[in-house]
């Protein structure tokens, strides 16, 4: 096991993982930049180190800062959280020339799955059902027109280098397609640096829905069930939940089986996700995330794992030790991302928090890293921590989280509090009858 891992991330986060670390006697190092030095992963962890100035590019995402932090401290395993460098495949191998252990899957894994066409194609052939679409990338010299009118209008133009959202135009009909091509091929270049496109078929009004993996790099691997995601506004996830008010039992076994033994062919080792479109029943894979993720909470709450646990456990070179079998789902899980944003502008609003209250009990669980009189930094994602409430059933857990929810003080900046009391008395919340467009119109209809 390892004897020092160092957390290359902030925020709430950062706890999660401090936490896990604690819980196997593992001493950690905290990295932060200027603008962190009087945050709460740095003064939880065992050792800190000032990793540079605010700017994440200076500091969270500075590899040769993080290097030397590793060095000074004798680290040797990192543990890079989500987001800054938790999907870089050069991150990645530079610490393992440097003997230090990357918490998470290998570099290729990382690289393959960072390619949006090459990842469907490994979907694909590991036997995952994908979207329809062109046989990877469209070149110029290709007839596109020819490919989508096979496809079926509409479809929806997507770079490689894309994902989360970015890079994709729709084209409704044949006229469409020249002008969403080339955008997408010029936006792409100037984003990513690589104009590689593929085609889709569009799909109208599905639901996000994500299924959870753990491998550990040896041919074992196995699903912790599925979170609906599909409460989103432009990209951002807002409230995730576990089990999809979607899916049956005999469905949710169908696709994590499906999953889990592509997972084992690909020998994955460590946490991820695979997101699907999920619309008339039917599955339709779009990316891999090959990290832990913000909504990671929910799974962990309705089966009881600890992923961070079971990343740092594989990461050391242990097997697998939960067998599917062993994998019980249980009642219901809810997460609310509280962010410090107008609730109905989403503007960022950062400033101090002046009062602080959180909600506990039974089934209670708030993952975040501000305190009373903290400072919240204008340089980074507005995210100050997450709700997540359990109950037996859909209908007690949105009972607990009302309650929560009526309990939760953050003076005085603006938060996203106020949407979620709105969001647990709405009727198709209540119903779980929502798709991925739901919120966004939710929210353009409360304007007028
Ligand atoms: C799609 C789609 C419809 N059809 N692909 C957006 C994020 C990226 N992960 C994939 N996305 C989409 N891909 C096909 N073929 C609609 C979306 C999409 C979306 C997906 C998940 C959650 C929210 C979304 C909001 C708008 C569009």
């Amino acid at each position: 096991m390892f004897s020092k891992i160092l957390i290359a991330n902030r925020g709430e986060i950062a706890l999660r993982i401090l936490r896990a670390c604690k819980e196997l006697g593992i001493s950690t190092v905290a990295v932060h930049s200027t603008a962190d030095a009087d945050a709460m992963h740095v003064r939880l962890a065992d050792e800190s180190v000032c990793i540079g100035p605010p700017a994440a590019r200076d500091s969270y995402l500075n590899i040769p800062n993080l290097l030397a932090a590793c060095e000074i401290t004798g680290a040797d395993a990192v543990h890079p959280g989500y987001g800054f460098l938790s999907e870089n495949a050069r991150f990645a191998e530079i610490l393992d020339a440097h003997n230090i252990e990357f918490i998470g899957p290998t570099a290729d894994h990382i690289r393959i799955m960072g390619d949006k066409i090459q990842a469907k194609k490994t979907a694909k052939d590991l036997g995952i059902p994908v979207v329809p679409g062109s046989d990877g990338a469209v070149r110029p010299e290709d007839d596109a027109h020819a490919i989508a009118r096979d496809i079926g209008y509409p479809v929806l133009v997507k770079a490689a280098a894309g994902g989360g959202g970015r890079g994709m135009k729709v084209a409704k009909t044949e006229a469409d397609l020249s002008s969403a091509l080339s955008t997408a091929r010029s936006e792409a270049m100037a984003a990513f640096g690589d104009d590689a496109l593929y085609i889709e078929k569009y799909l109208g009004k599905p639901r996000h829905i994500e299924i959870q993996v753990l491998g550990d790099g040896k041919g074992n691997a196995i699903h912790l069930g599925e979170r609906d995601c599909s409460l989103q506004r432009r990209h951002q996830k807002i409230l995730e939940e576990a089990p999809s008010p979607a899916l049956n039992t005999e469905q949710r076994n169908k696709i994590g089986e499906v999953v889990a033994s592509a997972m084992r062919k690909l020998k994955y080792r460590g946490v991820g996700t695979v997101e699907f479109l999920y619309e008339n029943g039917e599955f339709y894979f779009i990316e891999m995330n090959t990290r832990l993720q913000v909504e990671h909470p929910v799974t962990e709450m309705i089966t009881g794992i600890d992923l961070v646990n079971e990343q740092i456990r594989i990461a050391a070179g242990g097997s697998l030790e939960i067998e599917q079998s062993d994998i019980r789902f249980e009642g219901h899980a809810i997460e609310c991302r509280i962010n410090a944003e107008d609730p109905r502008t989403f503007m960022p609003s950062p400033g101090t928090i002046t009062y602080y209250h959180t909600p506990g009990g039974l089934g209670v669980r708030v993952d975040s890293a501000v305190y009373q009189g903290y400072k919240i930094p204008p340089y980074y994602d507005s995210m100050i921590g997450k709700l997540i409430v359990h109950g037996r059933n859909r209908v007690e857990c949105m009972m607990r989280l009302r309650r929560c929810l009526d309990e939760f003080v953050v003076d005085e900046i603006k938060s996203t509090l106020p949407l979620f009391r709105d969001l647990v008395d709405n009727q198709d919340i209540a119903n779980g009858q929502y798709d991925i467009h739901w919120l966004e119109k939710y929210l353009s209809d409360a304007k007028d």
